[in-house]
């Protein structure tokens, strides 16, 4: 008998080392029990030789729209995540591919540079992102420095900067359609004792905490935690508690981060089951 297992569906790229993108997020899928399917961006490959930095290859946009086609074809697809698109050619098409169907979630991975990056390659990136794929989400997690460049604000020092962070963001998003969300991301760089996430549904403020991890950035945790909000709202979760419980798996697997030749550790996505079974 075939199975019927929810969908979860991402658009994002590849980082060759399984640490981030698109090995993450099919991983989580995975682990928390939703059918992955992904459309590849762009191929990033750190440069061992040159301190890890990036090696970064965008798809042809017509091969983009071929991938989407195939799986739109294929899968009833309702629930996608955006993560890193690269280019604003790739906006483009991801954004018209997006606007061609209905979603019942969009969540985007704003991602404008990963780590390691220089910031300042990613502002017609931001731009397009801003233009083109904001207003097409229903929930959007921006890291820190993400959240301070899509608010447009100088600092994002305290929860208090984050929480107005959030408020900008969601000023962008199109709430025509139904409530869309803001889950800021804090992370080791928010100053004090906690990893703090902070969701906004454009009328309540929750407050997400707990303890840091260590005060080292780990690879794979913001992709991670917005592929687990989408296979939780694959799964039927609302979002309040798809965020909780994307939390939890990243904690989980920051704890048992995998060690690598990376100056930087990666999250162990099956920690979570682990844990629970
Ligand atoms: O962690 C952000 C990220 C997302 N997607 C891809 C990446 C990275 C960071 O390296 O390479 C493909």
């Amino acid at each position: 008998m075939p199975s019927t297992p929810p969908l979860a569906y991402v658009i994002a790229g590849s980082e060759a080392t399984g640490g981030a993108g698109i090995q993450a997020d099919l991983k989580t899928f995975q682990q928390l029990g939703a059918y992955g399917v992904g459309t590849l961006t762009c191929i990033v490959s750190f440069d061992p030789q040159h301190d890890w930095s990036h090696r970064f290859v965008p798809v042809e946009p017509e091969v983009i729209a071929d991938q989407f086609e195939a799986a739109t074809a294929t899968h009833d697809l309702d629930v996608v995540k955006i993560g890193m698109l690269g280019t604003p050619a790739t906006i483009d098409v991801v954004a018209r591919s997006l606007a061609s169907r209905p979603w019942r979630y969009v969540v985007l991975d704003p991602v404008l540079i990963c780590k390691g990056q220089e910031p300042g390659a990613a502002l017609d990136t931001d731009t397009a992102l801003r233009a083109q794929v904001l207003p097409l989400a229903t929930v959007v997690t921006p890291n820190l420095f993400e959240a301070k460049t899509l608010a447009g604000m100088d600092a994002v020092e305290s929860v208090d900067d984050l929480i107005e962070a959030a408020r900008r963001i969601h000023e962008q998003l199109d709430t025509s359609t139904g409530p869309r969300y803001v889950a800021a991301k804090g992370g080791v760089e928010l100053p004090g004792p906690d990893a703090v996430d902070v969701l906004y549904d454009g009328e309540h403020v929750t407050v997400l905490r707990t303890p840091k991890v260590g005060e080292e950035r780990v690879s794979g945790a913001g992709c991670t935690f917005a592929a687990a909000i989408t296979a939780e709202l694959a799964k039927g979760a609302d979002v309040a508690t798809a965020v909780r419980t994307a939390k939890d798996v990243v904690t989980q697997g920051i704890r048992a981060r995998v060690a690598a030749h990376t100056p930087f550790d990666t999250v162990w996505q099956g920690a979570y089951a682990r844990q629970r079974a």
